[in-house]
């Protein structure tokens, strides 16, 4: 028997066009009449030849991967604005700096660096902060990261940095990690990645969200204002919701539990409309301050501390709006550093000039040649005009018969002139030199500032970072290479080498590497360097996870979701059946989560509040368990309401709590709430 095309075969029919509902067409636009089967001669014929419909659907399926990039392939992108607070006119000539309060459209696309396009958002990995500006003298583009330096002084070495950071060559293994000998290898053969390994091993590559981080533009680019004057200018991107990391132990579970976390986290927070937002701010300085700093200005592997040039805050950015079509927007979105516009200019860091070249030319090859810029989602929304024609998939197809310049057609025939008076100029800055391949004396020391990161951290993040080294290198299975690394510590800090020489249980100490510069043991800390220091005052943007049984109080959860809510923070509820529980007052309440699918990790503070029945049931779930005792040992806030005790006691927490331990009684739910902004009870790590 032949099946009709809008029979499923269960007896159920596909809804026919007609009305709002388009008809089905091919690429060709020739209408469909059978979405269902192959045409072939008889109902158990082989497929015909003839059949285009069948044959362009199949053919376009298969071309509908392009190459994933080589770095940064998983990365999620959203769209917003940036707010001017100030104008820049006495720095900058850039249109987007001119006018206090004037909106520029962003496209920002967050991502990891090493992993592939389906790797877990947890892995600890640098995370890339993009910028598109669409301003009104064309696209800018601050292709930033969430750390403020690089591993690498010269872009040349950066083929040979991610060889060794992606998986082993042989083996295609480990994916979306730095655990492993090629990459401990090449770090510890390059002094100069020593200031970077600091940060990577800090919990800023383990960030709680993307909405939770900074962002850094790296590299010392030029402000250029109107009269041709040059300021040096780093910049800073500010989260308004503070910073915020995860554990280690919680980022291996997330990505297991949940391994799209920060972009199921991004897109929540804009679909609530708690937009996450962001103050550009800029360090300025010129070329006295250049000439009297510690180290050279044009080297990425340095920053300029805050105590030093403080960051001027000169505007707000805020994301707002989810992509319509992830393929068309982030992932063909193209971020270039030479996408520059008049008033900003780059400078001589060898790692910026390499930039330069390294992302038009990628970009030609990922999305499929020259004209990627028609893509709407690169497309400037300024006008433009140009003489650049052809090449594949163009669609910007310009009439008229002048194709070159200059040409005496005149008028709008001729086509569009360069403009002096707005076109961008490069600064003239004099340059002279050997031509020779050569790396400055000034970029020599490759302790100092790795000493002061370490230094400026508080003891819970050392003890981060120490740990961190530690998992990392026992992963490493050449001793060798572990202790090679393992020689540059003591030039950062005594204690630190001591600690990861003993978490490795190596035989001795190794001797020192000797540095190529005397190490500067007295720079002063930087308080900003820190993640714990500049922690958010307030739970807004945080999410409790509220496990409930059959019979919980009706009040207690009342109380809970209004005291959540009033912070600005999310509740989700976490049942042991997705149906839900029926409260002691037998009201229905729906669960978000099974229990088995939401564990304590994928929130920031915990509730528990169940009846004696419930909490005796619970506590014969090992999920329920654990809900509890990874709460308890990832230092999480935890509140008990109704009659718990089976299940705190089963979960492990310490008989009479503690001061992280909560009894939500009638009116302590805003109590609760109140002592998350902390985020963590630090004091139960002592
Ligand atoms: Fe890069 C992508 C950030 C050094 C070569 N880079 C890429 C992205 C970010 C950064 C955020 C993803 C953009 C997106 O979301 O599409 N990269 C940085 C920062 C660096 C840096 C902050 C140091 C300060 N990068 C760097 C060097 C080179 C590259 C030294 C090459 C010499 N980066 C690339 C690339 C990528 C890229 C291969 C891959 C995909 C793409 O450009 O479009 O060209």
């Amino acid at each position: 028997m032949t099946r009709s095309s809008n029979d499923n075969g269960n007896g159920e029919t596909h809804q026919q066009s007609g009305g709002d509902v388009p008809d089905l067409t091919t690429a060709q636009g020739i209408p469909v009449s059978d979405n269902q089967n192959t045409l072939r001669p008889g109902p158990r014929g082989p497929a015909l030849l003839e059949d285009f419909v069948m044959r362009e659907k199949i053919f376009h399926f298969d071309h509908e991967r392009i190459p994933e990039r080589v770095v940064h392939a998983r990365g999620y992108g959203l769209h917003g604005h940036f707010e001017l607070y100030e104008t820049l006119s006495d720095l900058s000539a850039a249109d987007i700096f001119q006018r206090p309060g004037e909106k520029t459209p962003v496209f920002v696309r967050f991502s990891t660096v090493a992993g592939n396009k389906g790797s877990a958002d947890l892995a600890r990995d640098v995370r890339g902060f993009a910028v598109k500006f669409y301003t009104q003298d064309g696209n800018w583009d601050l292709v930033g990261n969430n750390i403020p330096v690089f591993f690498i002084q010269d872009a040349i070495k950066f083929p040979d940095l991610i060889h060794a950071a992606k998986p082993e060559p042989d083996r295609g293994f480990p994916q979306a990690q730095t655990a492993h000998d090629n990459f401990w290898d090449f770090m510890s053969l390059m002094p100069e990645s020593m200031h970077m390994a600091m940060w990577i091993m800090s919990d800023r590559t383990i960030p709680r969200s993307f909405r939770f981080m900074e962002g850094f533009g790296v590299h010392t680019f030029r402000l250029v204002n109107a009269e041709g004057q040059s300021h040096y200018v780093k910049f800073h991107w500010k989260p308004k919701q503070g910073l915020q990391s995860v554990l280690w132990d919680e980022a291996v579970k997330v990505n297991g539990a949940d391994p799209d976390f920060h972009r199921r986290d991004m897109w929540n927070a804009i679909e609530a409309g708690d937009y996450p937002e962001w103050e550009l701010g800029i360090q300025v300085f010129d070329d006295e301050f250049a000439d009297n700093f510690e180290f050279d200005v044009l080297d990425p592997t340095k920053i300029i501390p805050e105590e030093q040039v403080p960051v001027r805050i000169i505007g707000k950015m805020t994301l707002n709006r989810l992509v319509d079509n992830f393929f068309a927007e982030t992932e063909q979105v193209a971020f270039c550093t030479q996408n520059i516009v008049p008033g900003i200019d780059f400078t001589n860091d060898p790692l910026l000039q390499g930039r330069n070249f390294s992302y038009l030319d990628t970009q030609t090859k990922r999305l499929g040649g020259p004209n990627f810029t028609h893509i709407p989602i690169n497309a400037p929304k300024c006008p433009f005009h140009n003489f650049q024609q052809d090449g594949h998939m163009a669609m910007h197809n310009p009439k008229g018969r002048a194709n070159y310049e200059p040409n005496s057609w005149g008028g709008a025939q001729g086509g569009p002139r360069e403009t002096p008076r707005r076109g961008f100029r490069s600064y003239p800055e004099q340059v002279q030199g050997e031509k020779r391949r050569l790396r400055p004396e000034s970029f020599a020391d490759h302790y100092s500032q790795a000493r002061q990161f370490y230094l400026s951290q508080t003891e819970v993040e050392q003890a981060h970072i120490a740990d961190a080294l530690v998992f990392e290198l026992s992963k490493v299975k050449t001793v060798a290479i572990r202790e090679r690394m393992v020689s540059h510590l003591p030039n950062i800090d005594e204690d630190l080498a001591k600690k990861v020489c003993e978490g490795l249980g190596l035989a001795k100490m190794p001797q020192a590497a000797e540095p190529a510069h005397p190490v500067n043991r007295n720079l002063s800390v930087s308080d900003k360097l820190s993640i714990l220091k500049n922690a958010p005052d307030s739970f807004k943007g945080r999410k409790i996870g509220l496990l409930l049984s059959d019979g919980a109080d009706d009040a207690l959860i009342e109380a809970l979701m209004s005291a959540a809510k009033a912070e600005g923070a999310m509740v989700e509820v976490v049942a042991p059946r997705v149906g839900g529980v029926t409260t002691a007052g037998g009201k229905a309440i729906e669960a978000d989560e099974k229990i088995d699918g939401a564990p304590s990790v994928l929130y920031d503070a915990v509730a528990v509040i169940v009846s004696a029945e419930g909490a005796e049931k619970l506590a014969a779930i090992p999920q329920a368990r654990q809900f509890l005792s990874d709460a308890y040992a990832h230092y999480k806030f935890i509140a008990l309401g109704g009659e718990p005790d089976a299940l705190a006691r089963a979960g492990g927490l310490p008989e009479g709590g503690d001061g992280g331990i909560l009894a939500l009684g009638g009116t302590d739910a805003g109590a609760f709430v109140a002592q998350c902004r902390a985020l963590r009870f630090w004091d139960r790590a002592s």
